[in-house]
């Protein structure tokens, strides 16, 4: 499993490669904020709202390159890329 964090409105890190199969973990370290991972390409893919200290986990099966965002702060911003 891979972690990315999320604080400060940013994902961290905004840009992260994987092997297909691979979970990724997003972790809210935020003090107040709450945020979402959402897959905008897929049929708005989205996980609930986390508030800070929850974590949302996908695992990634295919070879791509899988942008995201937040549901509630569309400025944010992250990508995951998957190699075979
Ligand atoms: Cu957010």
């Amino acid at each position: 499993m891979v972690e990315v964090t999320i604080e400060k409105y940013l994902f961290v890190p905004a840009e992260l490669t994987i092997k297909a199969g691979t979970t990724v973990q997003w972790t809210n370290n935020e003090k107040r904020a709450s945020h979402s991972v959402l897959f905008p390409a897929e049929g708005a893919l989205e996980s609930e709202r986390l508030l800070p200290g929850d974590s949302w986990q996908r695992r990634f099966d295919r070879p791509g390159r899988y942008p995201y965002t937040c549901g509630p702060h569309p400025e944010m911003h992250g990508v995951i890329i998957v190699t075979e």
